[in-house]
Parts: structure tokens; sequence; C-alpha cells
């Protein structure tokens, strides 16, 4: 095979997961804004993931988050997903959202507190085995906000505590994602704020636990792509969150905050054997002014791109350059494969696969936003924590 049919054929298996809540309405907690034909339901959620699917090939499984997307039978939201082309992914637990967990949830001082919070992710284990999901994604708002307002030590005593109780329940196959975030809501102390927690915890609990990396859940100027190189050398890279942040967690369409530090990430990952891995690649993102189904297909396709300049680095050239020791040169080959255009390439790769090379074209072509603008009238449309 040639390097380019390599480059080709590994685009090809790219799998990107997108999230059920990017498609209801979302906002900030000055103004959630609602958008014509937003699903109602989880059902229609995954009708729209479907269409993701349809016209990037590149978006066969959708995430769900419990309680937003409690159904009374998961085996028929799976076969409802099936039916349209996508699978059910992740199941992302929901620990924040309830008045009990005023000051935390698996960390909380009150044991009855703590015992909600663990029976909660243990539900969602058993939605996994409803529907053949393999990972389940934990984010804990749980911190403090002053300090002496808890005991620190104790609180990772509590945590680690409960994520053993959950690791217990996982079956053949399935896996815990812990997931950091350095701030928010907690603003003095958050029980998992950095890589570094959330990998003492899951080498403890086992293989089966990895990390999850949120690339809005850093400090500015983090370098990411030294964690995701540190997470893979130690086999912990369980997945991405994608998204942008311009300031805090904003959110928005992964690539158009910084699509070169995206580069970065996805050389780190293929350079690392991520691509080839398990590692999952799902998108965490709210359009709050965008269309929602456009923005995703536009996420998939800045992924995409980026993995592609990854891809054509020359590894070979670059390991002689810095072997050589020429910072100029080492520079220069990363740079030259980050300022290829891939977009014909990426054609190409779409038209091989019987895509339309436009996905974003294609869909606004399609019919599906009048459609559903026309059809989901009435009930209540699906909301970030609704
Ligand atoms: C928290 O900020 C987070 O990144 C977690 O993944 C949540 O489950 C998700 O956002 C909800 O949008
Ligand atoms: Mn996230």
């Amino acid at each position: 095979m040639t390097e380019l049919a390599a480059v080709k054929a590994a685009l090809k298996t790219q799998a990107v997961e997108t999230p059920s809540w990017a498609y209801g309405n979302s906002g900030t907690r000055f103004k959630v804004f609602a958008q014509a034909g937003v699903p109602r339901d989880p059902f229609e959620k995954l009708d729209d993931a479907a269409k993701v699917h349809e016209f990037t090939g590149a978006a066969p499984t959708v995430a769900l988050h419990i309680p937003w997307d409690r159904v009374g039978n998961y085996g028929a939201l799976a076969k409802h997903a099936e039916d349209r082309g996508v699978r059910i992914g992740a199941i992302n637990s929901n620990t924040f959202q309830d008045d009990d967990y005023r000051l935390g949830s698996v960390c909380h001082p009150d044991a009855t507190v703590r015992r909600k919070a663990v029976d909660h992710l243990l539900e969602c284990v058993d939605i996994m085995d409803a529907t053949g999901s393999r990972d389940l994604k934990l984010w804990f708002a749980d911190g403090t906000n002053y300090p002496g307002q808890d005991d620190i030590r104790a609180r990772q005593d509590r945590l680690a505590e409960g994520l053993a109780e959950v690791y217990e329940r996982l079956g053949q196959g399935q896996r815990m994602l812990l997931e950091y975030k350095f701030f928010e809501p907690a603003f003095y102390a958050t029980d998992v704020p950095d890589w570094g927690t959330a990998y003492a915890h899951c080498l403890k609990l086992g293989e089966k636990a990895q990390v999850v990396v949120d690339t809005g859940h850093h400090a500015p100027g983090t370098n990411i792509e030294f964690i995701v190189a540190t997470l893979l050398r130690e086999g912990k890279l369980g997945g991405f969150d994608f998204n942008s942040r311009f300031y805090a967690d904003d959110d928005l369409m992964v690539g158009a905050a910084d699509p070169f530090q995206l580069f970065r990430i996805m050389y780190e990952v293929v350079r690392g054997g991520g691509f080839t891995s398990d590692v999952a690649f799902m998108l965490d993102q709210c359009h709050n002014i965008e269309a929602k189904i456009p923005a995703i297909i536009r996420s998939v396709m800045n992924v995409q791109e980026a993995t592609a300049k990854a891809l054509l680095v020359d590894r070979e050239a670059l390991a002689g350059a810095q072997a050589a020791g020429d910072v100029l040169e080492a520079n220069a080959v990363l740079m030259d494969a980050y300022n290829t255009d891939v977009r014909p390439l990426l054609r190409e790769v779409r038209q091989e696969s019987g895509l339309d090379p436009e996905p974003l074209k294609a869909y606004r072509s399609c019919g599906w936003a009048e459609k559903v603008v026309a059809e989901r009238v009435g009930g209540q449309q699906a909301g970030w924590g609704a």
C-alpha cells in the first residue's frame, strides 16, 4: 500500500461519537435559546444523530446522558438506533443536578448521599447492559468552594470507595472512563481536577479504568498533547471529550478555537498508537446559537481534518531531524503536515466510501431540517438538563 493509500484507509476507519445532548437546546446560565425542530426525546435525538452519520460516514455511535436520556425500554432505544444505522455509545452519569448533591456526590460527607450517587452509577451500568455500551463515562462535579469546608483527603477516600464498588460491577468488555476538570462548579478544590488524580484512581482500580481528556477542562496554556502522550504511554487514555474553549469550559465546536492544538493532539494520538486502539473519540459540545446538526457535522469534519494532517506527518523525516538535533527542520516537518490543505483528500475519501464529498451541503439540501421543523410541533423540546 502506498503511504497515501494507508492514510486514506486509516481515515475511512475513523469514528467520532456524537453526544445526545448536543442535539437538544442549550445555552448559558443567562439564557437557553429554543430552536425549531429540536428533538423532544432520546428517540428523536438518535434520528438526528443518524443524519450526521449518514452524511459523514464517521459518526456511528451516540453517547447518552442519564437521566436526560432516561427511557422505559433501553433495548427498544438501542433497536431504534440500529434501525437507523447507528449504535448507542458511552453512558454518561449525572450526579450533579440534584439538590442532594450540593456538597458533592460520591465524595459527599453524608453516607446516604454517597449511596444514592453510587446507586445511580450502578444504574448506568445496568443501562449499558441493555444498550450494549462499552463505556461508562464518569464526571464528578464534586469539590469544595472554601478552604476548610471539608477534608480534602477524606473526600479522596470516599471517591476511591465509590469508584471501586462501580468498578466491581463492570461486566466483560465494559470500561469505566474517568473525566477530570480543573474547576466549575467547585471553585476552590475539585475532587478530580486533573489527569494526575484521574490517573492515580484508574491505576489503583485496574485495567478497565481509563482516563478521559475533555479538551475544554484545562487551564489556559496547558499542553494537552503532552498529557495525551503520557496517558497513551501508560496505556491509560480511554478517550476524548472534544470541544473548543476560548476562556473556560466553553463547549464550542472542536477545532474552532485552536485547530493547531487539535492537530498536535491528534499527532500524539497517531504517534502513540491511539488511533488504532480503543481510544474513544467523543464530542462533548453544546450548540447554543448555531444550528445543531450542521454544527455537529462541521465538528466531525474538523476532527477528520486534524487527523488527516496528523497522519500526513512524515515521521521518518521528523525522527531524522530530531536525531540530528535539527530544531528548525523538525519543526518544519510538523508544520508542513499542518499546513497541508487536506480537504481535497477528504473529499476523495468520502467519494471512495460512497458518500457525498461535501457533507454539509448534502445535509442542507436533503430536507431533514425542514421536515423536523414541520413535524416536531408540540411536546417538550429536549434541553441541557432535561
Ligand atoms: C462536564 O463539564 C462535562 O464535560 C461532562 O462530560 C458532563 O457529563 C458533560 O460536560 C455534560 O455536558
Ligand atoms: Mn466532558
